[in-house]
């Protein structure tokens, strides 16, 4: 069983983007510029963003975080949303998702320009994805090729299982290994709730991505030996033992499938760090013009 290292990987790709951008400077160019929006105060969405800030400084990018109340007003969000989109120094921005539940998260993923979406969540780039032209991808699916394509973990043919059917996950990942793309050319099938004997499915799987949003769903008796397992949850277990009260697991009971698996992601440690760097690609393209000219 081989570890697929996020973070090992995350730190590789962020010396690649700091060289680039550093050399985009020096040639007269722009300064990436990622601005993000954090409403409210969920404590999982303020590490993630924060981590988004520090890694944009650590491959210098220029970064601006704007933190709203958990009460700000579907009208008030908009309005910053309309004035990033005609806001010229900044090449992309973020709403960290999920929002308060009086806010509308379809109408404020639509504001967004799809030129400055380096989350890729805009129908406009989701659609241009799903066609194979030229987009932001989102970045969790976006990471998990990522780390396919750099641990050489061949696709094509292969039984791809996604659990989990989200628009921002599930949804995408299915939609790009199935593409005639050197990470993809697979035949892949996607489970979610309603799913009849998931565990026939997943016992199926060359490679197993796992979206659920549940600790343990996925079980040793689920999969097969030799499964490569991409744990996309990252969820948050009380234990007083721990320094901050709780520990941080997946969807995958990974002291239970570990034994069985080829590669498997650890959590932490896995997909939620090159979602982060994933952000920071699509943002040095963002200030390059490179999609949308
Ligand atoms: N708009 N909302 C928008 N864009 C996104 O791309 C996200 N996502 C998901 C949630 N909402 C979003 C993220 O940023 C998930 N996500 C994310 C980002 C970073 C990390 C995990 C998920 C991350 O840094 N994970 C660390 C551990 C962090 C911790 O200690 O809690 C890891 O090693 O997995």
């Amino acid at each position: 069983m081989q570890i697929l290292d996020g973070k090992l990987l995350a730190r590789q790709v962020k010396d690649e983007l700091a060289k680039e951008t550093a050399a985009q400077i020096a040639a007269g160019g722009k300064v990436p510029h990622l601005a993000a929006v954090l409403v409210g105060d969920n404590p999982a969405s303020q590490v993630y963003v924060r981590n988004k800030v520090r890694s944009c400084e650590q491959v210098g990018f220029h970064s601006t975080l704007i933190k709203k109340p958990v009460d700000i007003s579907q009208e008030e969000l908009l309005h910053i949303i309309h004035e990033l989109n005609n806001d010229d120094g900044i090449d992309g921005f973020i709403v960290q998702l999920p929002l308060p539940a009086h806010l509308d998260e379809e109408k404020i993923t639509l504001a967004i320009d799809p030129e400055k979406d380096v989350d890729g969540f805009h129908p406009v780039n989701i659609g241009r994805m799903a066609l194979g032209l030229p987009c932001y991808l989102p970045a969790t699916p976006c990471g998990i090729v990522e780390i396919l394509k750099r641990y050489e973990i061949p696709t094509s043919g292969k039984e791809v299982v996604v659990v989990g059917r989200s628009n921002i996950v599930g949804t995408p990942i299915s939609i790009l290994l199935s593409r005639k793309e050197k990470v993809g050319n697979a035949t892949v099938t996607l489970c979610h709730s309603r799913t009849a004997n998931l565990a026939e499915h997943t016992r199926r799987a060359d490679i197993l991505i796992a979206s659920i949003g549940k600790p343990n769903t996925i079980t040793a008796d689920m999969v097969k030996e030799g499964v490569v397992v991409i744990d996309v949850g990252i969820n948050r277990i009380d234990d007083p033992e721990a320094a901050r009260g709780y520990r941080l697991v997946g969807d995958v009971d990974f002291p239970g499938v570990s034994p069985k698996a080829s590669y498997i992601t650890p959590v932490p440690g896995g997909v939620g760090q090159m979602t982060v760097v994933s952000l920071l690609m699509n943002t040095l393209s963002a200030s390059k013009k490179a999609i949308y000219g």
